[in-house]
């Protein structure tokens, strides 16, 4: 009945507005007896409307920068990442400088040239000046852009990977594992079909490449050390996504894929960080609100397409930190045979 009741008044509301219409149209046809559809009046009212709703929106652009800018990803924290930034700022400020002067343009004029009695619009069917301009400016900036993304394209995922530390990650619903390749630097072959026991990887026991490799629940890197991240996947695409270091690559089941990167920071010194310090007020701010408990920040690979149920929970903790510490750490796990023999 409720309902009924809704639909009633929404439909009333909606008959009385076409009706106030209405009325309005007749009345403004009584009181002008012209033979002109839209007067001068109209056209100011319309064109003033105009005005204010485009520089509304552009003005509320630039707002949106300020409101929210401090939410968008720090600076990446790898070489490679620093690149990339760079690429972005230059096309994101040749975007924003054409963006605001063209809409300035575009709601000022349609206010300036506005419907009036007795004016004619200038009619020029060519400018040799003009095409040239509009035609060779926009070629040029955007040959320099594309040039500049390809360099900074084959940078990024061409690099030369002689002496990279070799990390494989392993995607499957709904986690990721980590295999170092251990003091030989080589990882051991690995296929589905060999996946048994403790052996959740499917790491060839008989490649003695494997022995030394170690299986971890926990990604460790060292810092201003290149690493070379090879991805796998079980089951269906994973896309491991690491938005701090400007990384992101596919897990596809039956193919092998990579990506080389360095990290330039480690954990502790981006938690030191001012910025970072007070996205993490903000974060735990919000936390304390649902009565959770406040966290410090962590590097993190996620999972970046959408995969299944828990998707949204798909992730392993990164850890950057100095050669040291990651020797260390790297000393104290378990080897793959040790593993395989312990069963
Ligand atoms: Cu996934």
């Amino acid at each position: 009945m409720t309902t009924f009741l809704s639909f009633l008044i929404v439909a009333l509301v909606l008959i009385g507005i076409v009706q106030i219409v209405r009325i309005f149209e007749i009345a403004s046809k009584l009181n002008k007896p012209s033979d002109k559809p839209v007067s001068d009046q109209d056209n100011k009212y319309n064109a003033l409307a105009l005005l204010i709703v485009g520089l509304g929106f552009t003005a509320f652009v630039g707002y949106s920068f300020k409101l929210w800018g401090h939410l968008i990803l720090p600076d990446a924290v790898t070489l490679h990442g620093q690149g990339i930034k760079t690429l972005w700022d230059i096309t994101g400020i040749l975007i924003l400088v054409t963006f605001f002067i063209t809409q300035t343009l575009l709601f000022v004029f349609a206010y300036k040239y506005r419907g009036r009695e007795g004016n004619t619009a200038l009619f020029q069917t060519h400018n040799n000046k003009l095409e040239l301009l509009w035609t060779f400016v926009p070629a040029v900036v955007l040959t320099a852009l594309i040039l500049f993304g390809l360099r900074t394209w084959n940078e990024t995922m061409v690099p030369d990977t002689e002496g990279a530390t070799v990390i494989e990650v392993y995607a499957q619903q709904f986690n990721w594992t980590a295999r170092y390749a251990g003091a030989d630097n080589q990882l051991g072959n690995a296929h589905y079909t060999s996946i048994g026991g403790v052996n959740t990887l499917g790491v060839d026991i008989n490649d003695t490449l494997s022995f030394d490799d170690k299986v971890v629940r926990e990604i460790h890197l060292p810092v201003g050390q290149q690493i070379l991240m090879r991805f796998r996947s079980q089951d269906v695409i994973h896309s491991a996504f690491m938005p701090h270091f400007n990384v992101q690559m596919n897990c596809v089941p039956g193919m092998n894929t990579q990506f080389a990167f360095t990290p330039i920071k480690t954990t502790k010194e981006i938690r030191e960080e001012q910025e970072m310090i007070e996205r993490m007020e903000l974060v735990n701010s919000e936390r304390a609100k649902k009565g959770e408990e406040p966290v410090e920040f962590d590097y993190v690979l996620l999972c970046n397409k959408i995969c299944g149920a828990a998707h949204y929970n798909m992730q392993i903790k990164v850890i950057v930190e100095t050669q040291e510490e990651y020797n260390a750490w790297l000393s104290e796990q378990q080897t793959f045979q040790s593993l395989v023999s312990a069963q």
